[in-house]
């Protein structure tokens, strides 16, 4: 905030000298600018940009954000959606960077094209936090990252399937694999992508007919399946990189007169864990998710008071995580749910 209240001045003096409307969007209110009140002294300014609110996992990343960086705990968070469109990501970096916040935090969309506006951050003295998502970006250029381990969790994902085959008597047998993506070139779509390839490659009876984007989104999700449906025949397993286009795999599915999960036609696979997906999981659609915890906001509050504090951050802060699948006692884990 301490650099913060020069430029604030500087723009409250413009905003009533030209009557132009500028102030400080706090998370989730729209701002009557010329009312906003300066933040308070003592409050971090931390400037955050979104992804988006494409699916389930995003909107409880970002109520697990806005619910740390509160002004009681010593916050002013500017929240930006950039509704799945890294240009806008970049405009609110930019946006930040002229307010001057203590902070910045992204969530990046995708992995490439940060280091150019990265580095007008880091030439303007403000430490970045990536969460979520990783990019390409020179680790100089920003203070840390925490998020996921997506490799692993779509290792875990083919590991599991592995058993699950095994189990079932079909470990020789060939099976027919479709994978719907997530965003193209997204961290979470790369790492989820390569770490069940790298289980596939142990199982030569395998045989991965397809992979499509479906955007994170349900609908994406329902289209790419609907496609793979038309175009292939005795599907045995889907793998859906979010549970919002697994929940609309389910829709084309039963549409194309099949059914999915343990008892089903279809094997599906899918990733964050929601809620929504357990209970659909418990209702006997989904065979097995696998966890990506949105649950960042504490650590990030408390990664932002550890560098107030002078301390120096490890560079990636992995979140924990784990699966679940139908054989579980879905009825107890839902009731400890946070998300
Ligand atoms: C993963 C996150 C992904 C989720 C999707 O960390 O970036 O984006 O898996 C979300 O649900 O849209």
């Amino acid at each position: 905030m301490r650099r913060f209240t020069g430029t604030v001045m500087l723009l409250f003096l413009a905003v009533f000298c030209t009557g132009c409307s500028f102030g400080w969007k706090k998370a989730g209110e729209s701002a009557d600018r010329q009312s906003e009140p300066e933040p308070a002294e003592d409050l971090i300014v931390v400037g955050f940009s979104q992804v988006g609110a494409e699916s389930d996992w995003r909107m409880a990343n970002t109520v697990s954000v806005r619910t740390a960086l509160t002004e009681q705990n010593g916050f002013y968070l500017i929240f930006e959606d950039a509704q799945q469109k890294q240009e806008n990501q970049l405009k609110a970096i930019r946006s930040f960077i002229m307010q001057e916040v203590d902070y910045i935090v992204v969530a990046p969309i995708v992995e490439t094209g940060w280091d150019a506006v990265l580095q007008e951050a880091k030439d303007s003295g403000i430490p970045v936090i990536l969460v979520d998502r990783e990019t390409d970006a020179p680790k100089d250029l920003y203070t840390c990252w925490i998020g996921s381990d997506m490799r692993a969790e779509g290792e875990r994902a083919g590991e599991w399937l592995a058993d699950y085959l095994q189990e079932q008597g079909r470990g020789d047998e060939e099976i027919r694999i479709v994978t719907i993506q997530g965003t193209m070139g997204s961290s979470a779509q790369v790492g989820r992508t390569e770490g069940f390839a790298n289980v596939m490659a142990d199982h030569e009876n395998w045989n991965m007919l397809a992979m499509q984007s479906g955007d994170f989104t349900q609908a994406g999700g329902q289209e790419v399946m609907e496609v793979f449906l038309d175009t292939y025949e005795d599907i045995d397993v889907v793998v859906c990189e979010n549970d919002n286009m697994a929940f609309g795999a389910i829709d084309s599915i039963h549409k194309a007169g099949l059914t999915c999960g343990p008892n089903g036609d279809i094997i599906l696979l899918s990733f964050d864990a929601v809620r929504a997906a357990l209970e659909a999981m418990k209702a006997g659609e989904i065979n097995a998710v696998f966890e990506c915890n949105p649950l960042q906001g504490s650590l990030l509050a408390r990664a932002v008071k550890a560098l107030e504090a002078g301390e120096v951050l490890e560079k990636k802060q992995y979140i924990e995580e784990t699966y679940f699948d139908a054989d579980m006692d879905l009825e107890s884990i839902l009731k400890t749910r946070a998300y």
